[in-house]
């Protein structure tokens, strides 16, 4: 299929070359400059491409009157879809292919690692984007990826991934499949607080990775919250925890030299800081009291995914080399080894910031 024919059905003809570097959709940049984002919707993850579509076009839609109202510029603080010449928002070419298009932000940017003041800007994007999006009615969601964030189902995923043995690696990840074994019980802890009602369900990002946030290049400010196909009801707990496990490391997710992964505590504060200033008045004691174990457990998650994938022979994430997942699992579980160990500071940071703040967390 040549691009060139997909670019037409939404009524644009500029050349498109690959961009981006996302584990799961094929990005092109459409125009020189580029004017459009191209993508091709990964249907093996996300099966329901019009359930999907139509998800991410209600939220930015809704956004774009929420920034409107507050003074903001909506087309660069969120995104804009392109119909096709018939008028939907993604188009099935004849290979079974579904292809969506926006326009891209210009003088803009993404971070695959932070400075804490930059971090601290991240937080505030995604607290501000969680604001806007608290009365959106989030029954009219579809929920595109079922259980995304529910770690003890994952964990399950593991355990079927590991008695299968597609690729016959298990053996020789034994190390990590125990890690994560070892840590069950915690799996629970969001998925029972959310069945209690102490933390509620709310419309969440669930991947807040550090480069899911545009900063725009004049101002140095987070400017607008991207990737928005995970967008669906969950907890709170899932974006400051994703955000952390990615943007708290002091390496790459997908870092082989482990003595260069860290847990970094100024990147913790800073992002911690910056949400609960912005979202604290809006969440429950036991949000705030589970902010660690949120970070913990996203971590853990992400790790146990790695894993599953590396042993179900990397059919999920993109891999650019031979062991990538399994790579990028180590360092998801050294970062949760190191927030074991740091448990403690975490605890004490959150309280410092509820002080600050006036709220009533731990
Ligand atoms: P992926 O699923 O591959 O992570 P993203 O939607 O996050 O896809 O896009 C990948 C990268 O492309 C982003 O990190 C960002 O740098 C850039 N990008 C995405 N959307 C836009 C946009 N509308 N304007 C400018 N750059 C963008
Ligand atoms: C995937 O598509 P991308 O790279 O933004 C994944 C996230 C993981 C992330 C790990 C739909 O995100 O859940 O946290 O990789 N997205 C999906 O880097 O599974
Ligand atoms: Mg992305």
């Amino acid at each position: 299929m040549n691009i060139s024919d997909i670019t037409a059905r939404f009524s644009v003809d500029l050349p498109a070359k690959p961009f981006g570097n996302g584990h799961i959709n094929s990005t092109y940049a459409v125009g020189n400059p580029p004017k459009y984002v191209l993508q091709k919707i990964n249907t093996d993850v996300f099966t329901d491409p019009e359930g999907l579509m139509g998800n991410v076009v209600a939220v930015t839609s809704y956004l774009r009157e929420r920034i409107t109202e507050a003074g903001g510029d909506p087309e660069r603080e969120t995104l804009t879809y392109l119909p096709t010449t018939s008028g939907a928002y993604f188009y099935r070419d004849g290979e079974d292919n579904c292809w969506r298009m926006y326009r891209f932000i210009g003088d803009a940017k993404s971070f695959e690692a932070a400075t804490p003041a930059l971090f601290a800007d991240s937080a505030r994007a995604f607290a501000r984007f969680q604001r806007m999006l608290a009365a959106f009615p989030a029954a009219t969601l579809k929920e595109t990826i079922p259980q995304f964030h529910d770690t003890g189902a994952r964990l399950g995923q593991l355990q079927a991934a590991v008695a299968e043995n597609r690729s016959g690696r298990a053996a020789s990840v034994r190390a990590e499949i125990d890690f994560a074994l070892a840590r069950a019980e915690e799996t629970h802890v969001i998925t029972d607080a959310i069945a209690d009602s102490s933390v509620p369900l709310r419309v969440t990002h669930n991947d807040t990775k550090l480069n899911n946030v545009l900063f725009d290049e004049k101002t140095g400010k987070a400017l607008c919250v991207i990737d928005l196909d995970t967008v669906m009801p969950g907890s709170l707990l899932y974006d400051y925890g994703d955000a952390l496990r990615f943007g708290a490391s002091t390496a790459a997710e997908d870092e082989t030299d482990l003595s260069k992964v860290h847990f970094d505590l100024d990147l913790f504060r800073a992002y911690t800081d910056a949400y609960l200033e912005v979202l604290g008045d809006r969440m429950t004691p036991r949000e705030i009291e589970l902010l660690p174990t949120g970070a913990k457990l996203m971590t853990l998650e992400c790790g146990m995914r790695f894993l599953a994938d590396h042993i179900n022979g990397d059919v999920y994430f993109r891999i650019h080399r031979e062991n990538h997942n399994l790579d990028r699992a180590r360092t998801q579980f050294k970062l949760v080894a190191e927030m074991e160990e740091k448990a403690e500071q975490m605890n004490g940071i959150v309280a410092e910031a509820c002080r600050k703040y006036h709220l009533s967390g731990s």
